[in-house]
């Protein structure tokens, strides 16, 4: 009887860690924790050159942020869609918000939009109460109202008016309509693709309604992914693993390795793109071959294991 019990208890943890293991495979790099789930735009997979990462110091702050650098494209797609796979644990209905700024000029009405679809089980605007949502969802029953404005193929047109960096999406023509989305415990793909050209956007969010603002728009969460460099083991590293410049265009400094190290560099799918013995404690890389993106940079050694991610321009 012991031994059944141990045996059930054994194979729910082995359940449990192969779950957490299995999320964090790279074909899933985004998990909501606590009702909140930050991603960094540039962290999408983006397949189109007209998509550009860059960095800027913005009173202060180093944003790194993604912007569009094709033409605008107001009233359908403009086919270069970006997309974040997302895993969903507690269910609810959730605020989405970007952290967005208008990337040229001084009008907040210009260069501050882009086309969003989230595919949850409900995604919609509010207007004074009442949902809308977007074309061709909101043509097919009387009972829905369309948001007003221009959407397509079920994107709505997501936008902020601010000049500075803040936390800010709506649909809907010119007025403040939060968008919402609703979720069960399961995965779903985020779409973003471009509508104005000069949209900087640095990360979003997705909070449910039980977070508060405070919480889930802080700047100090870490993004939500199971690459994560904080749950990489650094106890033993007496010194951090530092990675300059980065983002880069072109080739990155490593140091403080441990000796001896093998260096992997993956993909946001997973994918190993380059693996270098290193014998000292630092090292220059050259990725400039390697296509724009998000990357990760980890060595093999269990007892001082790194995560690191890394930028390419
Ligand atoms: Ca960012």
């Amino acid at each position: 009887m012991k031994n059944k019990v141990l045996l059930f208890i054994l194979s729910v943890v082995t359940i449990q860690i192969f779950s957490q293991t299995a999320s964090c495979d790279g074909s899933l790099p985004f998990e909501e924790k606590n009702g909140v789930i930050t991603i960094e735009m540039e962290s999408g997979i983006i397949n189109d050159d007209r998509w550009k990462i860059a960095t800027e110091t913005f009173e202060g702050e180093e944003v790194t942020y993604l912007h569009w650098t094709g033409a605008e494209s107001f009233s359908k797609l403009s086919g270069a869609p970006i997309t974040y796979k997302i895993k969903i644990n507690n269910p609810g209905t959730y605020r989405f918000a970007w952290r967005m700024r208008v990337g040229k000029g001084t009008s907040k009405g210009e260069h501050n939009d882009a086309w969003l679809k989230i595919d949850g089980e409900d995604f919609y605007g509010i207007k004074n109460g009442a949902k809308v949502y977007p074309k061709p969802y909101c043509n097919s029953s009387n009972e829905l109202t369309c948001a007003a404005g221009t959407s397509t193929q079920n994107f709505i047109k997501a936008f902020g008016n601010r000049l500075d960096y803040g936390f800010v999406t709506n649909t809907n023509d010119h007025v403040a309509h939060r968008v919402w989305v609703v979720f069960e415990a399961k995965e779903y793909t985020i779409t973003v693709d471009a509508r104005s050209s000069y949209l900087f956007i640095d990360k979003m969010v997705l909070k449910r309604s039980t977070v508060s603002d405070s919480v889930a728009f802080n700047l100090s969460n870490p993004e939500s992914t199971c690459y994560d460099a904080s749950l990489s083991t650094n106890n033993i590293i007496k010194q951090e693993v530092s990675i300059y410049p980065n983002p880069t265009n072109g080739k990155i400094e490593i140091k403080n390795l441990p000796e001896n190290s093998k260096l992997i560099i993956t993909d946001i799918l997973g994918a190993r793109v380059r693996q270098i013995n290193v014998k000292s404690t630092s090292q220059t890389i050259d990725i400039s071959n390697l296509k724009k993106g998000v990357y990760f940079i980890s060595n093999n050694d269990k007892k001082n294991h790194f995560v690191r991610k890394i930028i390419k321009i």
